[in-house]
């Protein structure tokens, strides 16, 4: 437990801590299996090139893509993928990181990155919960909201899309990176790795057509999450976790407390 705490310090410290190789061999070969018949599959829930943050449109208007949303829906159906989400492995991480017990964690986003196949893309330096155009005082403010959440990639092939600004999570932007002058360092991963990190670190991401990214993107949080989280999380077309049921346990544990809506209903009171 010793190294896991090391880890938890560079994820509070630094923002961002890779994990390396995550996955047994076996789980990492279903997974990289499901993911290229997923990338394959007509799928109307993607991210398309050209555009950053959702909505995004529907796949049939689309030239190309950068990631294929909500790979745990019914329809997609990937016993790897769901096994994988709500595994000892991502669960005992993400306890470790919210300080919280398994029965407070509640399902999530879970969504794949890929490569482009015609055009290449990129994202401009964000954070993911603070508007780029916020004054500094509203970002002195909202990186102060606590977070009940957390997020992470793994790759299934070797990725090193992922840029972050070590450290900027806990601090407001200097003067030059408003100016869009942002010093920030490669995350590189093995195929197997997995990184976690803050979602107020800043980050962007370069995507060429070559080679094959095939990145899992999935973020979990806790029940002391406020209504507002859990209303952003199933706006961001997640409202078919609430017809849907899981046949896997643990999954499906996670899926219900997502969608009760009444923090009081599981036992805490409205935070923040
Ligand atoms: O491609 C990545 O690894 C990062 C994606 C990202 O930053 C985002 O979707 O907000
Ligand atoms: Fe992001």
């Amino acid at each position: 437990m010793a190294s896991f705490n090391h880890n938890l310090d560079s994820l509070k410290t630094d923002g961002y801590v890779i994990l390396p190789n995550q996955l047994s061999s076996e789980l990492h070969k279903s997974l990289r299996l499901a993911a290229r018949r997923t990338r394959k599959k007509s799928w109307p829930h993607v991210r398309t090139v050209g555009k950053q943050f959702p909505p995004w449109p529907d796949a049939s208007t689309a030239n190309d893509v950068w990631g294929i949303q909500h790979i745990l829906h019914p329809d997609i159906s990937e016993r790897a993928f769901e096994g994988w989400y709500a595994s000892d492995a991502i669960l005992d991480t993400v306890e470790a990181i919210l300080g919280v017990k398994e029965e407070e964690l509640q399902l999530e986003l879970c969504n794949m990155l890929v490569n482009p196949e015609n055009t290449s893309f990129e994202l401009s330096w964000h954070r993911d919960a603070i508007p780029a155009d916020a004054t500094e005082e509203e970002e002195t403010e909202m990186l102060k909201t606590p977070n009940f959440g957390t997020q992470w990639n793994t790759a299934l092939v070797d990725d090193e899309c992922l840029e972050v600004v070590p450290g900027s999570h806990r601090r407001v932007r200097t003067e030059a990176e408003r100016n869009g002058q942002i010093e920030g360092i490669k995350v590189v991963l093995k195929a197997g790795d997995s990184v976690f990190y803050d979602h107020n670190i800043l980050h962007r991401a370069v995507y060429p057509t070559r080679p094959e990214r095939l990145t899992l993107h999935a973020c979990m949080g806790s029940t002391r999450a406020d209504n507002q989280r859990r209303k952003t999380i199933l706006q961001h077309g997640m409202g078919w976790v609430k017809e849907t049921e899981f046949e896997n346990p643990r999954l499906e544990s996670l899926r219900k407390r997502l969608v009760v809506l009444e923090p009081e209903a599981v036992g805490y009171t409205l935070v923040g």
